[in-house]
């Protein structure tokens, strides 16, 4: 089952995340989002998150990732950095048409000592050089879903967002997407900001980090969002999609994932008639495995190294 993101109708609709010191830019840093633009009729730069940004025109430095409408109706996913010397010019843009909306994308935009790098669905879609090492934006807010001037607001749904610390890794990236499958962002040492936006109900989305970079809703409605398959399972995820010959390629890891006793959960509760014998076998052994809540299931992608795989 599907957990919440929010919708936005491209007309007034965004979250405020405030402005606080720890979601600056620095050398280096990473947005990344999981978004599914309905694509807006308004020609600009549809913010998917942005941070201050009138472009180009003003003293502080800036960044928006965006989902643009050219005049000429071309659409792409655009990444742009602006210091505070007003030296930026250069920005990343894909220019993915039809490819861009109506589907859920995984959009990584990185910034990393002048370069801009920016990935959809672990693609490499474009790099930039700005020719500039940092920037030091002032405390305008991030906005989720407004540019932050004009009316350019972004029309569909945001699921997960983090800004992170540090230039993500193609690795982290391909662990991300997971061959499709994707995972949810998880907070680490280089999170200064994870907003899940699962919270279903009300008008606060809760930074998952220390920072508390939580944000206020402004007409935004909650929905379902993207079927991330691979994170958080429970044993309500049974009977709902759940491939049991899958099961037989499980790994297990003891330093992340979920944990044993929710995927043996959740294999009691598979209809029988759905588990193939390889599956049977897997309940068995894990059913009788001692080292119970220490095993985890990884996962997956590259960066995922199994620590031990369960022989069926
Ligand atoms: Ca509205
Ligand atoms: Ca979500």
């Amino acid at each position: 089952m599907a957990e919440k993101c929010l919708s936005f109708d491209g007309i007034d609709d965004y979250v405020n995340c405030g402005n606080d010191n720890s979601l600056r830019g620095t050398a280096a840093f990473t947005v990344e989002a999981w978004i599914y633009d309905k694509g807006s009729d308004t020609e600009g730069y549809n913010a998917i998150i942005a941070k201050n940004p009138k472009l180009w025109t003003q003293s502080d430095a800036e960044w928006i990732l965006a989902a643009r409408l050219l005049s000429d109706g071309r659409r792409g996913i655009y990444w742009a950095v602006r210091n505070q010397d007003n030296d930026g010019g250069e920005r990343a843009m894909w220019l993915g048409n039809s490819s861009c909306i109506n589907q859920w994308l995984y959009i990584c935009a990185i910034f990393d000592n002048g370069w801009l790098y920016l990935y959809v669905n672990n693609d490499l879609k474009d790099s930039k050089n700005t020719g500039f090492t940092g920037i030091n934006p002032g405390n305008k807010n991030v906005y989720i879903a407004k540019k932050g001037y004009l009316n350019d607001y972004f029309y569909g749904y945001v699921d997960e967002v983090r800004i992170s610390s540090k230039a993500r890794t193609t690795e982290e990236i391909s662990a991300i997407w997971n061959g499709g499958n994707g995972v949810q962002f998880e907070v680490d040492a280089n999170t200064v900001a994870l907003w899940h936006l699962n919270e279903g109900s009300g008008s606060t989305i809760y930074d998952e980090t220390d920072n508390d970079n939580d944000g206020t809703i402004y007409g935004a409605t909650w929905a379902d969002g993207y079927d991330f398959l691979t994170s958080h399972p429970t044993s309500s995820d049974a009977g709902s999609g759940l491939d049991a010959s899958a099961l037989s390629e499980v790994f297990f890891s003891a330093d992340s994932g979920v944990g044993l006793g929710a995927l043996a959960a959740l294999l009691a509760a598979i209809n029988t008639s759905e588990v193939s014998s390889g599956c049977d076998r897997l309940r068995a052994k894990i059913e009788s495995a001692t080292a119970g809540g220490d095993m985890k299931l990884p996962p997956g992608g590259q960066a995922s190294i199994p620590s031990r795989k369960v022989s069926i």
